[in-house]
């Protein structure tokens, strides 16, 4: 077993030092927080992330900078592993130890200690693939985590400003590289050449979509969504908007899967384009998130959110199964966090398994796992379909019995690629909405029918300090502060229909309301009033702006 590089890491380490008066902590996307005070974040996650492919035989592990829909100001990093799945839990917490050691050489002996107790063999090779989004910070932080990969000793691969997904992509597609998994091509133009031809066979035939609008948050999407529109070509025409990935403050400002779902909007960018009955689309600044939305014949806004693609594609992926007479072989599932809508619960829970898990898309992906098809999507539009291997196997082996269980068969095979089953994606999902729209030759408005959304409306509360907030019961109850719960379940049973939740966020520095009501005004003074309890109860943070109903 060789030693840690101790002299390289001491001397690199020593031009990233952590600034003292910050707590970082690896949540629900990664560290995020401003990209000014990222640096020495940067450094250390380049060097976990060595540590975590020697510890994996050499796997590659992938690393995201990207603050994805938050601000420009901010910034963040993620780490991806061998699948392409996020960073296994027991390592978010070692992430945060060594994060926050304060000196060099305390960052030295903290891992030390944890190559020991992880028992690391240090003379296996590491490799790491890393990418960014389009955020002024980006390069800075990425020279430091360059810094961090030379540190010990990895071989890094730097695969450019991408996209979130594409970066899920490209770790599965390095690591399953000649095997019988292989998962695709390991570039950008692999991932779109998958995806454009899976898409290209399952619309085969049926009458071309209109024209697409694709708002991309001026973010990397941008880049991405060109691409993609380029290989599609005619197959579905895409027009891409808010691309402006180099004018400042322009990121996720008021555009945006995010700004959509929140604000339940159209981004005002949008108005003067989108005509009466043609429906679009929001990517997020890292574009793993999709919204769709509609403006019907009275051009009144109509949002079509990760609830409503759940509910479009299971039913899709259910019926093809019927159709292939593998119905009793392989069954479908739904994985929800406490932001569903109560009308989709209770549509899905009618006709399928459904599960409720906290927020992160880890937790929805393993609980998808569990399904032979798992469909999993957060109401922000995060989500994705994954196929069990079992499943898989089923598909590659199963012997249709007439012509049109072959059809649907070969529908199931070529939405196991279209699909990026990876991370959620929202170009991916986006061609995966368009192929069920097109077979079903559903309307916005018809989509929109499936079920009704209750009211609901989502606020932040700024408070002094947001880790006094616990939950339980999928984030659907608060433990604490003690005695809040009982506050909050008092109010929301005057109101009809009333469903209410509290949880810190893992992204920003604010605690999230949601409310729902059968009535409108309802929903809102619900999230208001509860909003407002939140508030006493901490004091809130007087500098700051107390609640900001979006
Ligand atoms: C991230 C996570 C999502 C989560 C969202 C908001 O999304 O990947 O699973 O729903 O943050 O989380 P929170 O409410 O804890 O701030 P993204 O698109 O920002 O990476």
């Amino acid at each position: 077993m060789s030693a840690l590089p101790v002299d390289s890491l001491k001397s690199l380490a020593d031009l990233h030092p952590k600034p003292s008066h910050l707590t970082f902590q690896y949540g629900t996307a990664g560290f995020r927080t401003l990209g000014s005070v990222l640096d020495s974040v940067m450094f250390r996650v380049g060097v976990l992330a060595g540590l975590r492919s020697k510890k994996l035989d050499g796997k590659t592990i992938g690393v995201m900078v990207t603050a994805s829909h938050n601000p420009e100001p901010d910034n963040g990093v993620k780490l991806v592993d061998p699948r392409g799945e996020m960073l296994e839990n027991a390592w978010e917490v070692h992430a945060t130890t060594l994060a926050n050691a304060p000196t060099t050489d305390a960052f030295v002996e903290a891992l030390s200690a944890f190559v020991k107790a992880l028992k690391i063999d240090l003379s296996k090779p590491a490799r790491v693939v890393y990418a960014r989004d389009t955020r002024p910070s980006g390069p800075a932080l990425v020279s430091a985590l360059e810094d961090g990969i030379k540190a010990i000793g990895a071989e890094g691969r730097d695969a450019g400003v991408t996209t979130t997904p594409v970066l899920h992509y490209l770790v599965r597609a390095i690591n399953t590289k000649g095997t019988p998994e292989e998962y695709g091509e390991d570039s950008e133009e692999g991932y779109l050449n998958k995806l454009t031809a899976a898409f290209k066979k399952l619309v085969a035939g049926k009458p071309a979509s209109p024209p697409l609008i694709v708002d991309c948050a001026n973010g990397v999407g941008a880049k991405i969504a060109a691409k993609l529109s380029e290989s599609l070509g005619d197959t579905l025409r895409l027009i891409p908007v808010n691309t402006a990935t180099t004018t400042p403050e322009a990121l996720n400002n008021s555009c945006g899967a995010d700004y959509v779902k929140t604000s339940q909007k159209l981004p005002p960018s949008l108005a003067s384009q989108l005509k009466a009955g043609q429906r679009a689309c929001s990517l997020d600044g890292d574009a793993d998130r999709l919204i769709y939305y509609y403006l019907d014949d009275r051009s009144k806004f109509h949002m079509l959110d990760g609830d409503k693609i759940a509910a479009l594609v299971a039913a899709f992926v259910v019926d093809l199964t019927k159709a292939a007479g593998l119905e009793s072989q392989i069954k479908v599932g739904i994985v929800q966090t406490a932001y569903a809508n109560g009308g989709s619960t209770k549509y899905l829970s009618e006709r399928l398994p459904v599960k409720c898990v906290p927020t992160g898309v880890k937790h929805l992906h393993h609980a998808a796992e569990k399904y032979d098809v798992g469909v999993y999507f957060e109401a922000n539009g995060h989500g994705t379909v994954l196929f069990s291997p079992e499943s898989l196997k089923t598909l590659s082996s199963h012997q249709p019995s007439t012509p049109a269980q072959s059809t649907a068969l070969n529908y199931l095979v070529q939405l196991t690629n279209v699909i990026n089953q990876t991370v959620g994606d929202g170009l991916s999902d986006m061609l995966l909405v368009e192929v069920v729209l097109a077979h079903k030759a559903y309307s916005g408005e018809e989509w929109d029918s499936l079920y009704v959304d209750l009211p609901n409306r989502l606020v932040k509360v700024v408070v002094a300090n947001r880790n006094i907030f616990k939950t339980e019961d999928a984030e659907r109850r608060l433990v604490s502060p003690p005695g809040l719960q009982t506050k909050i379940d008092e109010l929301v049973r005057r109101y009809n229909g009333g469903r209410t939740f509290v949880r810190p966020s893992g992204t920003e520095d604010v605690v999230r309301v949601y409310a729902e009501a059968i009535v409108r005004s309802q929903a809102d003074e619900l999230a208001f009033r509860i909003a407002g309890l939140v508030y006493d109860e901490t004091g809130g943070d007087p500098a700051r702006r107390p609640v900001e109903f979006l």
